[in-house]
């Protein structure tokens, strides 16, 4: 125990990184599993239970993992409920196993308000034992001012596991208990949190000045729907951003590839162990994409999109326009029609999930917590490298293929003409329209199904809408909060 808790002193001193983390925790377990024959019972006592869960309509798994990982290697007992878990679920969980505390996880906005429902359900319930929550759209302020008070017992926000670790050791220590409660007790119940709004007269902008028109429509190679399997592993591999996964997943701290041409012991050891994974993953990940063009026609702040030739829109979506600066909107990047021939959008979902929690489970369970982490990382990273490699095809078929010269690094930064958004995002926050994409699409044929908070199952799965307009750029249409919480 005293070993891990040198591990988390290391961590907190940014001496080790997760990945690093993750290895001792392994060897921990490995340890106390030969050892635990030889100690009395009161050594093996845990320090606590904690029932964690990733809540209603999210299937976000890979930091609630970690979260399990580091608990149950600093001597808690975690029941792992897994993703998309109701209140209901969680009550009766609390019946069966009577924890010290509850930890909810949650990927988007979207989770971050099911959150205060679930919460103020589990009050509902008498449940008063701590909250912990977590989940990278999350904040503080939003734990305080929205969870806390539909709870009326402590709640507590953590940034990362880590965190997480320490508010479980403060909550168990009599010495620190009262204080951390009474730190994370909301005093009203949230609804007096009085916000001004102030009411800005906002000039009617029906297109930004800033988005030419007067550009040729560039022709596309095909209007068909593509659904396929993407054969070549490494191809799309080559497609990751080495930041995301060597740096915000596995915790290198520093320009990761420099440090790697440069044979920095840690950076080679962390190549290496991935590159472990990879060779397994080869095995078995596969990439499937769905993707197409359509034709398209802009109106106001609305964007339609036509079967080849039709009349009738087959929909239409419905994007935020700025209220000041360059009262940008989506919509702007689609040139109107030109001697009756119509601009384009594309679409596309892609996935690299197919079975991957299965086995990252799996890893989990053996103790193989660097590989089970591992994996869900390179899978997410391999969709979001898969949006890139398709992104690319994508601008082949509308005839403005990359410069040879490109970099990957430049592809990172979107230094191409047109840009990818996806729903959820800045410019188009409003995720329901996920599901006027899925009929328009179908990805359920590629294994990704919409869960009822319009999240894609599984996990590792992008959606997106393409533009060929030269002056996309990304922007944030509401004001940032939309984002984040
Ligand atoms: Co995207 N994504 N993403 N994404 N993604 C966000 C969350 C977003 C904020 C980006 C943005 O707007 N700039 C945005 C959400 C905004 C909103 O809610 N409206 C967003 C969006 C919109 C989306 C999609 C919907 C986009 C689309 O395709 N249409 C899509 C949804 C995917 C789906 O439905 N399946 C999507 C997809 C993805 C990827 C798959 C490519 C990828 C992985 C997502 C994942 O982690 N599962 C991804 C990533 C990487 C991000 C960002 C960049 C990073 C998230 C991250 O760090 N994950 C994120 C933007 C950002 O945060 N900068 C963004 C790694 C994970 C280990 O961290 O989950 O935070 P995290 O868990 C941490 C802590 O939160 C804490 O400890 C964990 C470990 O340290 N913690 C707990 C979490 N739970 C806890 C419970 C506890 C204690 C601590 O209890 C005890």
């Amino acid at each position: 125990m005293a070993g891990m808790a040198e591990v988390g002193r290391l961590f907190n001193a940014n001496e080790l990184i997760v990945a690093e983390v993750l290895q001792s925790a392994e060897a921990m377990k490995a340890a106390v599993s030969h050892l635990e024959q030889f100690m009395e019972k009161a050594d093996t006592a845990k320090r606590g239970k904690v029932v964690l869960a990733t809540v209603k309509g999210d299937v976000h798994d890979i930091g609630k993992n970690l979260v399990e990982i580091i608990l149950k290697n600093n001597g808690y007992d975690v029941v792992n409920l897994g993703i998309k878990v109701p209140p209901e679920d969680l009550i009766k969980a609390y019946q069966e196993h009577h924890p010290d505390a509850i930890g909810l996880s949650g990927l988007l906005v979207k989770s971050a308000q099911q959150m205060v429902i679930t919460a103020s359900d589990l009050k509902d319930a008498g449940i008063k034992i701590p909250l912990l929550v977590g989940g990278a759209a999350l904040s503080a302020k939003f734990t305080q001012t929205k969870i806390a008070p539909s709870y009326g017992k402590a709640v507590c926000y953590a940034k990362d596991a880590m965190t997480g670790l320490r508010l479980m050791n403060e909550l168990m220590d009599p010495a620190t208990r009262e204080t951390v409660v009474q730190a994370h007790t909301a005093s009203g119940n949230g609804f007096g949190v009085t916000t001004t709004v102030s009411v800005t007269e906002i000039p009617k902008v029906s297109r930004s000045p800033r988005v030419r028109t007067d550009l040729p429509i560039p022709r596309v190679a095909t209007l068909e729907r593509k659904a396929r399997l993407v054969p070549d592993l490494r191809e799309v591999w080559s497609y990751i951003n080495p930041f995301m996964l060597y740096g915000r997943h596995m915790g290198f701290r520093g320009d990761f590839e420099k440090r790697l041409e440069e044979r920095d012991p840690k950076a080679v050891e962390l190549f290496e162990s991935m590159e472990e994974v990879k060779k397994e993953a080869a095995e078995f990940m596969k990439i499937r994409a769905v993707w197409q063009f359509f034709e398209a026609e802009v109106a106001g702040d609305s964007l339609q999109l036509f079967a080849t030739g039709a009349d009738e829109p087959l929909h239409t979506f419905q994007f935020p326009r700025q209220r000041q600066g360059d009262y940008l909107c989506l919509s702007d990047y689609v040139l109107p029609m030109q001697s009756g021939r119509r601009d384009h959008v594309a679409l596309f979902v892609v996935t690299a999930g197919e079975g991957i929690r299965d086995r990252a489970e799996k890893a989990k369970n053996e103790g193989y917590y660097f590989k089970s982490h591992g994996l869900q990382a390179l899978a997410i990273e391999t969709a979001e490298g898969c949006a890139e490699w398709l992104h690319r095809r994508i601008r082949e078929d509308w005839g403005f293929p990359d410069p040879p010269e490109m970099t990957m690094a430049q592809r990172f930064t979107s230094r191409y003409r047109g840009k990818r958004y996806s729903f959820g995002y800045p410019a188009c926050p409003n995720l329901e329209d996920q599901a006027e994409l899925w009929k328009l699409l179908k990805p359920e044929e590629i294994g990704v199904q919409l869960t009822e908070g319009f999240m894609m199952d599984p996990e590792a799965s992008v959606s997106a809408l393409v533009f060929q307009h030269p002056d996309c750029t990304y922007f944030s249409a509401g004001d940032a909060s939309e984002n984040w919480v």
